[in-house]
C-alpha cells in the first residue's frame, strides 16, 4: 500500500506501473489529475472506487491508478461498468474512454448508457483522433482536419459529445479542457457527485499525432489554441453568431434529476419479491 504518499500521488501505482507510456506533452495526465483531485475532494476511499477503461492511450489510465480497476476491450468499457455497478451499486464507478473508444466502436453502448441512467461517470479523453493506432479520424475529428485516414481533410461531420449525451438522456453533461484545469477539476467533481449517468467531455491535446498531422505546433501551442477557442457557457449568452464563430463552449450543459437505474432495479426486485412473482 502507498498511503504515505501526499495528495493525489496516493492514488497512483507509481512503484509498479510507472513511468507512463503517454508522450511528453500529452494531455491525458492532466485529465487523469483532474479525476484524482475530484476523488480527493469528495473524500472517497480507494476501495470504494472502480475505474474501468477501454483500449487506447486513454485506456491506460486504469493501469496507473490504485483503485479497483478493469482495463477492458475496445468500446466495451461501459458494458463492463454496467455489470459492475449493478452488482455493487454502492461503488463509485468511473469509466475512462477515448473519443474513438466511446463514440465509434462504443457509440451504441454510450447512447444506451445515457438512456438507462445508471449512476456511472463517463470521462471522455477527447483528443479528436485515434491516438494509439497512429491517427485514424474519429467521430469527433472536426471537418477538414487531417488524419492518417483523411489525408486531404476529414469530410465527415463530427459528433458533439455534449449534444449527443444530453439527447440520449444523461443526467449530467459537461465539457472542459486541459488548459482550464481548475474548471476541469470542478466539472469532474460535479460529475462524480451526480446521481445518474454523467459525462465529462475533456478536450485534450495529442501533439505527436493530431498535432503533427494538422501542423498545430507544440503542446504549448495546442493549449494556447484551447485558451483562445474555449468559451464558458455562461459567457456565451449575449454573444452574436459572428462572435461565437470558431469557439467551443465549456461548463455544465445538463444537470437534471432523473430516476437512477440501480435504484429502480432494487425497487423492482422488492416489488416482485413482495408479490411472490418472479
Ligand atoms: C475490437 C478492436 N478494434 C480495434 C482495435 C484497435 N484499436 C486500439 S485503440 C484504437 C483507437 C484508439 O483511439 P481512441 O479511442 O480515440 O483513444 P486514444 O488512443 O486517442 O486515447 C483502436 C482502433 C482494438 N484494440 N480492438
Ligand atoms: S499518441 Fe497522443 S494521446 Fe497517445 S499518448 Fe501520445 S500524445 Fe497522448
Amino acid at each position: 500500500m502507498t498511503d504515505d504518499k501526499e495528495g493525489i500521488y496516493k492514488y497512483l501505482r507509481t512503484e509498479k506501473k510507472f513511468p507512463l507510456m503517454w508522450c511528453p506533452g500529452c494531455g491525458n495526465g492532466v485529465v487523469l489529475g483532474s479525476m484524482l483531485r475530484a476523488i480527493d475532494a469528495i473524500g472517497l476511499d480507494k476501495d470504494q472506487v472502480a475505474v474501468v477503461s477501454g483500449i487506447g492511450c486513454s485506456g491506460r489510465a486504469s493501469t496507473y491508478v490504485d483503485f479497483n480497476t478493469l482495463h477492458t476491450t475496445h468500446g466495451r468499457a461501459l458494458t463492463f461498468a454496467t455489470g459492475l455497478k449493478l452488482a455493487r451499486p454502492e461503488m463509485t464507478v468511473l469509466v475512462v474512454m477515448g473519443d474513438g473508444d466511446a463514440l465509434a466502436i462504443g457509440g451504441n453502448h454510450f447512447i444506451h448508457s445515457a438512456r438507462r441512467n445508471m449512476d456511472i461517470t463517463a470521462i471522455i479523453y477527447n483528443n479528436y483522433i485515434y491516438g494509439m493506432t497512429g491517427g485514424q479520424f474519429s467521430p469527433t475529428t472536426p471537418l477538414g482536419m487531417v488524419a492518417s485516414t483523411a489525408r486531404a481533410g476529414n469530410i465527415e461531420a463530427s459528433f458533439d459529445i455534449v449534444k449527443l449525451a444530453g439527447a440520449a438522456g444523461a443526467s449530467f453533461v459537461a465539457r472542459g479542457t486541459t488548459f482550464q484545469v481548475d474548471q476541469l477539476d470542478e466539472l469532474m467533481e460535479k460529475a462524480i457527485r451526480k446521481k445518474g449517468f454523467s459525462v465529462v467531455d475533456a478536450i485534450t491535446q495529442c501533439p505527436p499525432i493530431y498535432g503533427r498531422y494538422n501542423r498545430l505546433g507544440s503542446a504549448t501551442d495546442m493549449l494556447k489554441w484551447q485558451e483562445e477557442h474555449a468559451l464558458e457557457v455562461e459567457e456565451a449568452g449575449g454573444l452574436s453568431e459572428e462572435e461565437l464563430k470558431g469557439k467551443f463552449l465549456t461548463g455544465v450543459f445538463v444537470d437534471e434529476e432523473k430516476p437512477e437505474y440501480c435504484e429502480e432495479y432494487a425497487r423492482l426486485v422488492s416489488r416482485v419479491q413482495e408479490k411472490g412473482e418472479g
